[in-house]
């Protein structure tokens, strides 16, 4: 990196010539935006630069190389980000402070786009850094939505929703490579014949030509001139094309073309494990896989001239089932247009791809009709139902005459293509995002191809970009840390073990103590700010954001924070810790209860912040519009971290990182990565509640559960949800909520994630909490535990156990 041009001076001089090239502006009259897109043209020349060598590197070098596809890569701001990671954030700063800025207001300026929804979008973007910063060489694809998620407004205790146009601002990051448009076949019919030398042709007719415009955004790392490439893909009407159909005289047919084409990469599907079987979003899939494979044979057959090596050369890394399409397409290239046999292809698919699961919630499982699938892109349905054919006969083999197993296990079958199964089927590696996450699916969810495929199963535990986490979101405990045990861990996270040694340092625990009530302060002015509201100090800031789905049990948060509420009404003088509740999370806009939750939350805040006798001892705030740029201020804010869970549901979480490694103490199941959270610090430094994986998963499949005589004999939850059916005073009517707890709905048993069965556990939890936060220093004794030992959580780690156990590429990153 060429980081002594990233002096003061030779900044300010660079950002003065943009503002005056790009704007015709001087220092003087520039405004923040313009002032905002000046810093990042600078820093993105430096990154583009690296980009471009990066890339003749792994062209020349013939390297093995990553792509990770995703639907989603919620990436968060940039300019901080790159400016930290090329070692120029201080040097920024001064030459903005002296032209008059403040770097905060700055950064402010830029978009956050949301091109994600939640914890799998989140994760690809903090893989991106670690790609990065380890020095594997690898590209991200994705979609560039000209919409991203929703932006959230609340109105009358209600979630909106507005569009987010987030492309006017946040464009500077990404670069056009035009010259690498692919063009997209959608619809339309085949035909297919064998030629005079016996081969094969498929032709197409009919179909609608979709262009795959690319957009390179250059992801830097730390410390490092490896560059990762997330390159986006934007869907295009080829115009000449639709000017044959204008000049025909058929213009409505030529606009409906057009529309359709670019409507592909219009907007971001807002569900989260939750399968939306609409067209569009298979097209998206399609178009997504279509075109990065083109690409990357493309590139491949121009350096290698064969595609015989091709899965020596390259892994496919699907993120989830949504690309899954990578299967059937790769077969289809490699046949159609490379003339391999069924099986040269299938060999070379089989050991290019590689397969992660994110979610075991059955309605998450997607199954797409046959009938789309064959409108849509016949060729490819084609040829699963060849692999079906095919796999079903090796399945046949494990279980023969067993064809209740066989018919579970196949790919195609009630007409609907089952896409994990398919990804299994396709994919040399399979694995889940925690060690019980990985157990789960081999003992339960894929236990069939467990026995089949043993060696293809594996476990990498998620992880988190810590130098965004913690390096940028938390300059102070940063710099407290690099003071205490130097700067090594911001290159190798481990480092921060040291830190558990020091717990019997009493200034460093008051210190980590002053830090943290400095973030809360910054969090409090920005709740005053937005709602309103002036919370507590003194308060225990006790968090939960994240989507709003009934498995997170967001409920069960709730409830007891009614008890609460109840008990403070009873004795308003009762010896209590104060507590401020913190929510912040999206709802599917068209899921119906999540978004009721939602407002269920804000009565219940109106109720409580207004009544008086309550006071500053119990507040409960909505934070609208939760997104990374958020998550940012909130995490180093947050003295307990919610992660509640039904046991066995969440696959992994990557917040319960965020808030550990801030110095926050989760209360939790033994869900996902808390059980590895709870190893890792020890059980004594984390509040463990609730029925653990296998109770929670025979109660449920026992059909045993019954809420109600919870309800009738424990009276707290009795009071609790009696008060739910009475209502807050606002004329809202929640019964539809007391419903679901004690009759159960929608198809679905009462109170489906036991959320009174773990009540009492929950409110002992809550219990413990509270009496430790009344002894500041055996509460910051263990947040620095939290800290100390959250270095296993970074994403440099998990990426290195991709790169060594999956992927087989080396990287600098030294366990
Ligand atoms: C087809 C609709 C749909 C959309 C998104 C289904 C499933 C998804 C995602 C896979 C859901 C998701 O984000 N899962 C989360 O992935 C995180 C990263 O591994 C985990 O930490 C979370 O536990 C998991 O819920």
């Amino acid at each position: 990196m060429p980081r002594k041009n990233f002096t003061k001076n030779a900044l300010k001089e660079a950002i003065s010539g943009k503002l005056k090239r790009h704007f015709g502006r001087e220092v003087e009259d520039a405004s923040k935006e313009q002032v905002y897109e000046a810093c990042a043209l600078v820093v993105r020349d430096a990154l583009t630069e690296h980009m471009i060598q990066t890339q003749n590197e792994v062209e020349r070098g013939g390297e093995r190389q990553v792509h990770y596809l995703c639907m989603e890569f919620l990436v968060g701001r940039s300019l901080r980000n790159n400016a930290y990671n090329l070692g120029m954030l201080p040097a920024l700063t001064a030459a903005l402070s002296e032209m008059g800025y403040e770097m905060a207001d700055i950064f402010e300026e830029e978009a956050d786009p949301g091109l994600g929804n939640g914890g799998l979008g989140r994760l690809a973007a903090c893989y991106m850094d670690g790609m990065a910063t380890t020095g594997v060489r690898g590209t991200g694809y994705s979609i560039r939505y000209e919409h991203g998620i929703f932006k959230q407004k609340i109105e009358d205790g209600k979630q909106v929703e507005l569009p987010d146009s987030w492309l006017a601002s946040g464009d500077v990051w990404h670069i056009p490579a035009l010259d690498d448009t692919r063009e997209v076949k959608i619809g339309g019919t085949i035909n297919s014949y064998f030629n005079d030398q016996g081969k094969m042709v498929v032709e197409y007719h009919d179909y609608t030509p979709v262009l795959a415009v690319p957009y390179d955004m250059p992801i830097s790392g730390y410390d490092t001139d490896n560059i990762a490439r997330l390159r986006l893909w934007e869907a295009k009407s080829p115009i000449a094309l639709d000017m044959k159909l204008f000049s025909s005289g058929e213009y409505l047919k030529a606009v409906e073309k057009h529309a359709l084409a670019e409507t592909i990469s219009m907007v971001l599907y807002p569900e989260d494990n939750h399968r939306e079987g609409q067209s569009l979003r298979l097209k998206q899939q399609y178009f997504l896989v279509s075109a990065t494979l083109q690409d990357i044979c493309a590139k491949h057959m121009q350096q290698f001239g064969t595609m015989a090596n091709f899965a020596h050369k390259h892994v496919l890394h699907i993120n989830d089932t949504h690309p899954t399409l990578v299967i059937p397409e790769l077969m289809r290239i490699l046949m159609d247009d490379h003339d391999m046999s069924w099986e040269q292809a299938w060999n070379v698919v089989s050991q290019a791809v590689a397969y992660t699961n994110h979610t075991v919630m059955p309605e998450a499982l997607e199954c797409w009709p046959v009938s789309l699938m064959q409108e849509l892109m016949p060729r490819i349905m084609q040829i699963i139902y060849e692999i079906n054919e095919r796999f079903c006969k090796q399945l046949w083999d494990y279980f023969p005459n067993d064809f209740q197993k066989i018919s579970k296990l196949a790919i195609v079958s009630d007409n609907v293509v089952r896409m994990a199964n398919l990804a299994i089927a396709g994919s040399f590696s399979v694995n889940g995002v925690s060690a019980l996450h990985s157990e789960i699916l081999k003992e339960r969810v894929f236990n069939d191809f467990y026995t089949i495929f043993p060696a293809k199963f594996r476990n990498v535990t998620n992880g988190i970009a810590h130098r965004r986490w913690l390096c940028e979101a938390n300059p102070a405990l940063t710099e407290l840390i690099s003071e205490k045990i130097g700067t090594g861990f911001i290159k190798h996270p481990s480092e921060l073990k040291v830190l558990e040694s020091m717990g019997e340092d009493k200034a460093l625990l008051i210190r980590l103590g002053e830090i943290k009530r400095a973030n809360k302060q910054r969090l409090a002015d920005y709740i005053k700010e937005h709602n309103g509201i002036e919370v507590n100090m003194d308060s225990i800031f006790d968090v939960q954001v994240k989507r709003l789905h009934e498995y997170k049990r967001q409920m069960l948060n709730i409830l007891h924070i009614i008890s609460l509420y109840h008990k403070l009404k009873d004795d308003p003088n009762m010896d209590f810790v104060p507590r401020t509740y913190i929510f912040g999370s999206k709802a599917a806009p068209g899921y119906a209860v999540a978004k009721k939750t939602i407002q269920l939350i804000n009565s219940i805040a109106n109720m409580i912040n207004n009544d008086p006798a309550i006071g500053d001892k119990l507040k409960v705030v909505f934070i609208e519009d939760y997104k990374v740029s958020l998550a940012e201020i909130i995490m180093p804010a947050a003295e307990v971290s919610e992660q509640i869970s039904i046991a066995g549901k969440e696959a992994s979480g990557t917040g319960n990182m965020k808030f550990m490694m801030n110095g926050a103490l989760t209360i939790g199941t033994m869900d996902g990565a808390n059980v590895e959270i709870c190893e890792a610090v020890g059980v004594e430094n984390i509040f463990i509640f609730g029925m653990e994986t296998p109770e929670a998963e025979a109660l449920a499949a026992s059909g045993s559960y019954n809420p109600m005589p919870i309800y009738n004999d424990n009276h707290t939850i009795k009071r609790v949800i009696d008060h739910i059916i009475a209502g807050f005073g606002d004329g809202v009517d929640y019964t539809d909520i007391a419903n679901l707890l004690l009759h159960g709905g929608n198809g679905g048993p009462a109170d489906r994630y036991m959320i009174l069965k773990d009540f009492d556990s929950y409110a002992a939890a809550q219990e413990r909490v509270g009496q430790m936060y009344r002894r500041p220093e055996n509460w910051n004794y263990m947040s620095l535990m939290n800290i100390a030992n959250s270095g296993r959580f970074a994403s440099d780690r998990s990426i290195a156990e991709y790169a060594q156990n999956i992927w087989r590429v080396k990287t600098n990153f030294a366990f």
